[in-house]
């Protein structure tokens, strides 16, 4: 019995596992397992270069999904306010904040890698921004 109990544990695991990634397959350069603290700084420990802010309401973004464009290098911020419960997750930089009514998140990255990279929530898998840096 306890050897059956074990694997509906494990089923019930994994399948919950394939959920979560679920809204974030087909993202590219999308994970979880990297080390967060290279590129996420705190905010009261850094002057923020670059200030932007997302609003999403009803499933959308307001006035549509931005795209921002920063120099290499620079401390970035986005603040994002969401009308429901979820999880913002702004990848290769893989900075991660929870998000709700109520309660702002707020990206904050060094800019350190060029390129275009999505966030997106993890709930609704909404693309809410891309932050363009060269
Ligand atoms: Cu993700």
């Amino acid at each position: 019995m306890a050897v059956n109990l074990h694997r509906v544990v494990v089923l019930v695991l994994t399948v919950s596992w394939t959920f979560a990634l679920a809204s974030c397959a087909g993202s590219t350069n999308h994970g979880h397992d990297r080390d967060a603290g290279s590129y996420v700084v705190d905010p009261a420990e850094v002057t923020v270069d670059d200030r932007f802010e997302v609003e999403v309401r009803d499933g959308l973004v307001v006035g549509g999904v931005p795209r921002f464009e920063v120099s290499t290098g620079r401390v970035v911020s986005v603040l994002l306010t969401v009308d429901r419960v979820d999880q913002v997750h702004l990848h290769v930089y893989d900075a991660v904040a929870d998000v709700g009514p109520g309660v702002e998140a707020e990206v904050v990255v060094r800019a350190a890698v060029p390129g275009v990279f999505e966030a997106e929530l993890h709930g609704s898998g909404l693309r809410v921004f891309e932050l363009e840096v060269s």
